[in-house]
């Protein structure tokens, strides 16, 4: 009803798994798979999978677990039974033996938790797979985006770094993959995966306290561990924030910073993760910024014209992650300007987006806005010191 048709000249496929999104990691538990229920639900009443290769994904298998993970890690995370009260690791008397930082209130052992992960892992594997053997330009998994995962270990709501799985199929097929991340935590397990390498440049933009903000690394000076014989050094770039950054703010800092990484890596491939925690309103995020700023950024790497797997990650308001994602995927497929900002009457679970709108203003999220912590001064400083990295890179 809205005339959604596909791109000229493009492919967007969309990957998702309902099953994944069935999984509970427990009643208070941040973390709400159904979340990317709610964003389906929105980008299907917009009328959008007209205009997309809409694939459910399988789960992934074991060996493609493993071309990042462990395999004693993989064997306990298929094995471990499933725990119904998530123990406190931060109280050391009920912590009990935690394995691989499994079974603690942030990665808790919950029921089909093998399942799920494989399956947002498949999600991600699937999206590069058809990025390499160019059935798509862009690809799109909301599921994955979990950048926080190790080889050995889970961390921060993260079991499987689908990421990283993803862009070691990329670079079967691209010489060098330029990775972004707009989730408000620091993208640490992708940036860890990928230190030793210069064909991998990984780009966190996050909310930065070494003391108070998890996981508390990606200070600007982090780049990578410089060894003289290290090919990765220099292509670890951290854009550590504060408090409340606006729009206005943001997007300047993502196309000065972008801008000059695309001329100097002059990447084949984009990663881009694009968590909505950094959202104003989020439950545990920091920022202030809306829906129109952080789709800029993808609206900006998809001008760059190179193949893109777009991600999901954080988002801990399900309604404004859902708005975000919905918008995002309607940027991808170029559809942005047709679709109206009323949320489709017909809409399931339509009483979610209070507001009515795809684009409720700031005063409509949070009240009263908070505080910006980021003065501009800073903010130049941290593009200066990113211009000074990149005259290591490339060239
Ligand atoms: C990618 N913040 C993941 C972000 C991972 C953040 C954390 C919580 C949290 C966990 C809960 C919960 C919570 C209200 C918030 C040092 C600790 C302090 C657990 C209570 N409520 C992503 C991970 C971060 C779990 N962890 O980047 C169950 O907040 O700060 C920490 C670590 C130890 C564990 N405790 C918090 O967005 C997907 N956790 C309620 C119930
Ligand atoms: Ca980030
Ligand atoms: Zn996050």
């Amino acid at each position: 009803e809205y005339n959604i048709v596909r791109p000229k000249g493009y492919t967007v496929s969309y990957h998702a798994s309902p099953e994944m999104e069935k999984h509970h990691f427990g009643q208070t538990h941040p973390m709400k798979p159904w979340r990317l229920t709610l964003t389906k639900s929105l980008v299907t009443s917009y009328g959008m999978p007209f205009a997309m290769d809409n694939y459910n994904t399988r789960p992934a298998t074991y060996e493609e677990l493993k071309s990042f993970h462990a395999s004693d890690y993989l064997d306990y995370l298929a094995t471990a039974p499933p725990e119904d009260q998530p123990r406190d690791i931060d109280n050391p008397e009920k912590a009990g033996e935690v394995k691989f930082n499994l079974g603690g209130s942030d990665c808790p052992l919950f029921h089909g938790l093998y399942d799920y992960c494989s399956m947002s892992a498949g999600t991600s594997v699937d999206a590069a797979r058809k990025i390499c053997n160019g059935q798509s330009d862009i690809a799109i998994a909301w599921g994955g985006g979990l950048h926080h995962a190790k080889r050995s270990e889970a961390s921060g709501f993260c079991y499987i770094n689908d990421i990283v799985l993803g862009i070691l199929q990329l670079l079967r097929c691209y010489p060098r993959v330029l990775y972004i991340d707009i989730d408000v935590h620091h993208g640490d397990g992708v940036e860890e995966a990928f230190f030793s390498t210069d064909r991998v440049m990984t780009v966190s933009f996050h909310k930065y306290h070494p003391d108070t903000f998890f996981p508390g690394t990606g200070g600007l000076d982090d780049n990578g561990p410089k060894s003289e014989h290290n090919p990765g050094a220099h292509h670890a770039i951290n854009v550590p924030l504060n408090d409340g950054i606006t729009d206005e703010q943001y997007s300047w800092l993502f196309e000065s910073i972008i801008g000059k990484i695309n001329e100097h890596f002059r990447p084949s491939a984009i990663a881009l993760q694009c968590g909505a925690d950094s959202l104003a309103g989020d439950r545990l995020g920091r920022f202030n910024l809306q829906v129109q700023g952080h789709g800029a950024c993808v609206e900006y790497c998809k001008k760059l014209g190179i193949p893109m797997i777009i991600f999901g990650g954080g988002g801990y308001t399900p309604r404004n992650v859902a708005r975000a994602w919905a918008h995002e995927t309607s940027i991808a497929i170029g559809c942005q300007n047709k679709i109206p900002e009323e949320i489709p009457q017909h809409t399931p679970w339509r009483e979610h987006f209070i507001h009515d709108t795809l684009f409720p203003t700031l005063e409509q999220i949070l009240g009263e806005p908070r505080a910006n912590r980021n003065t501009p001064k800073r903010l130049q400083e941290i593009v200066q010191h990113v211009h000074e990295q990149l005259r290591f890179v490339g060239h």
